[in-house]
């Protein structure tokens, strides 16, 4: 039986390093793990996340087409394999960024999006989310000590709005999106997460204390 886990949440939250660290915890335990992104994740999506966020200049709507042909072709050539095979996928992002981003953040229509998400995944929907909670604030400060992308260059007001859909998304999902309190440090991030990760590798069989 597969697993598909994503990690969501604003700019800064610590995604990239709990994506590791939970990667490593589920390989110990005799997982077989795919640690994916988004966008990216293969050698077109690689290359639509170089030209999205090159771009200076990009529409809305040719943000979201370009999010989305990444999308597709993640998940035809990473995601649904991995899941025919049983792999424990972690995946750095996935659609409720979509929503969270082009619907409250641009304020473009979200039932759109939605059918565009189905679209692109097939259908496909992540067992579990870990919704990685900081403060914008923190997550901008945190961030602006690496390299920043077009999008994160984006006004406080707009890190907002993401941040309110983020919250929205889990309240109306509360089975799937579970929120982590990402103030912390990050060891204390780690284990909040890997908590309710353990939980459903158990479920599956695999050893949970590396
Ligand atoms: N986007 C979109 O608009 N629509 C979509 O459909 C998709 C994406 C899929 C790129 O995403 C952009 O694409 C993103 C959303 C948009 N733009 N924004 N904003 P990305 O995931 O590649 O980039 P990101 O979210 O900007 O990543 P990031 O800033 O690197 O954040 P992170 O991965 O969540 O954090 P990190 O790299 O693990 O940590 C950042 C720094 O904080 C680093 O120095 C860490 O050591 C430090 N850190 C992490 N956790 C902690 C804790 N707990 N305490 C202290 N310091 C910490």
């Amino acid at each position: 039986m597969a697993l598909f886990i994503t990690l969501e949440g604003g700019e800064g939250a610590g995604k990239s390093s709990l994506a590791e660290a939970l990667a490593e915890r589920a390989n110990a335990g005799g997982a077989n793990v795919v640690l994916t992104r988004e966008p990216g994740g293969t050698p077109l999506g690689d290359s639509i996340r170089e030209a999205l966020f090159r771009s200076h200049d990009i529409n809305a709507w040719t943000e979201v087409f370009l999010f989305l042909a990444a999308r597709a072709d993640h998940v035809e050539r990473v995601i649904r394999p991995a899941l025919a095979r049983g792999a424990v996928i972690i995946c750095d992002r996935f659609t409720d960024s979509t929503i969270a981003y082009q619907a409250y953040g641009r304020g473009l229509d979200q039932d759109l999006l939605r059918r565009l998400n189905r679209e692109a995944t097939g259908g496909i929907s992540p067992n579990l989310t870990l919704l990685l909670d900081v403060p914008v604030s923190l997550g901008l400060a945190r961030s602006r000590a690496e390299t920043f992308d077009r999008i994160g260059r984006e006004s406080q007001v707009f890190h907002s709005r993401v941040y309110e859909g983020f919250g929205r998304l889990a309240l109306a999902e509360p089975d799937r999106i579970k929120s982590i309190d990402a103030a912390q440090p990050l060891d204390a991030v780690i284990e909040d997460s890997w908590a309710l990760v353990a939980a459903r590798l158990a479920r599956l069989g695999f050893r949970t204390t590396p």
